[in-house]
């Protein structure tokens, strides 16, 4: 009977491929099958993440399975549950926000899956349900992106406008907390508006005009923005008010995207804090490394933070254009 039993379950599994890890089929030439839970294509640096993941993918023989989820949570839990499905041999994960990963990392712990985070970060009652993370300071950025206005500013009064990434996700969170620590030591700066744009440029121009409109004739001296993207909407909602930003508005904001070098170099934009969409290569070196000896892996694995001016906008512009 028990034979039988065996028989059974071993169909059930070859025809639901409920497999254990690294029972996917490869695509010829690569040697390992990876699932790529990635949050939705939101920004020009989410683009040029996904597209250097393939290509990480591509040089370390990895069958790269991307699913974009629109950034929307469930779209990420059900296509980690399809890669453990497939039997996959890794999954890395970009988490759209921070809370409620915990259930299906056990499902990936319990199918013998091991899990890389890329890019963010998660709250979790038990870390070791995840292999590693592969994230820059996002604390660091925000305080980088404080500190350049705080400098920048002086003793003037200076009211700002913050423009947060998508609500609950640990850069958004992080980077409020840096960017708050920073201004705190200098009390001539106030942040007077600060509402979500999602990441987005689109929905950071309607928040930006919005604040305009509520803040009337109150002098808007700054403008911080969790990512670059969000900052070309608030710009084009600035110049379409009638403001200069740039000039009589300092703007601030994280990725150091083609873009935002453009607008520094016509006279639009002031700083960027660079973050680079190498984030898949270094998790992939983990997760063969993992696979193939048994090595362990850090559990943060920190990519560098730098700041940049106009000084240099051009250059850079004309060398990440071809990039991203
Ligand atoms: C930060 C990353 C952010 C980028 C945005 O690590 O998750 O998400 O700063 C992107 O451009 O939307």
């Amino acid at each position: 009977m028990k034979y039988v039993a065996l028989t059974i379950a071993a169909a059930a599994v070859a025809l639901t491929g409920c497999g254990q890890g690294g029972s996917a089929g490869k695509a010829d030439g690569k040697e390992l099958v990876v699932g790529f839970s990635q949050i939705g294509s939101e920004s020009g640096w989410r683009t040029a993440e996904t597209n250097a993941a393939r290509a990480a993918a591509d040089q370390r023989k990895v069958d790269l399975r991307i699913s974009d989820a629109q950034q929307r949570q469930e779209n990420q839990i059900k296509a980690i549950r399809a890669f453990i499905a497939q039997g996959v041999d890794g999954i890395l994960v970009a988490p759209v926000v921070a809370t409620g990963w915990d259930q299906v990392l056990r499902e990936a712990k319990a199918a013998n899956i091991p899990v890389i985070l890329v890019d963010r970060q998660i709250e979790t009652s038990d870390p070791n349900l995840y292999l590693s993370a592969v994230t820059s300071d996002q604390v660091l950025e925000g305080r980088t992106a404080g500190e350049w206005l705080v400098k920048t500013v002086g003793g003037k009064d200076c009211s700002v406008v913050e423009l947060q990434g998508t609500v609950g996700s640990s850069p958004a969170i992080a980077r409020k907390k840096g960017f708050d620590e920073a201004i705190g030591k200098a009390p001539n700066i106030k942040t007077v508006v600060s509402q979500s744009g999602d990441f987005t440029r689109a929905k950071a121009k309607e928040v930006m005009e919005s604040a305009i409109k509520s803040l009337g004739n109150a002098k808007i001296c700054a403008v911080y923005a969790h990512n670059d993207d969000m900052m070309i909407g608030a710009i084009q909602a600035m110049k379409e008010a009638g403001l200069r930003p740039g000039k009589d508005v300092l703007t601030v904001s994280i990725d150091a995207v083609p873009d935002i070098f453009k607008a520094m170099a016509d006279g639009e934009a002031n700083a960027t804090v660079e973050l680079t969409p190498e984030m898949a290569g270094p998790a992939l070196d983990m997760l063969i490394a993992y696979k193939k000896d048994g090595k362990a892996a850090p559990k943060w694995h920190q990519t560098p933070t730098k700041l940049f001016l106009p000084d240099t906008a051009a250059a850079e512009y004309e060398r990440r254009k071809t990039l991203y």
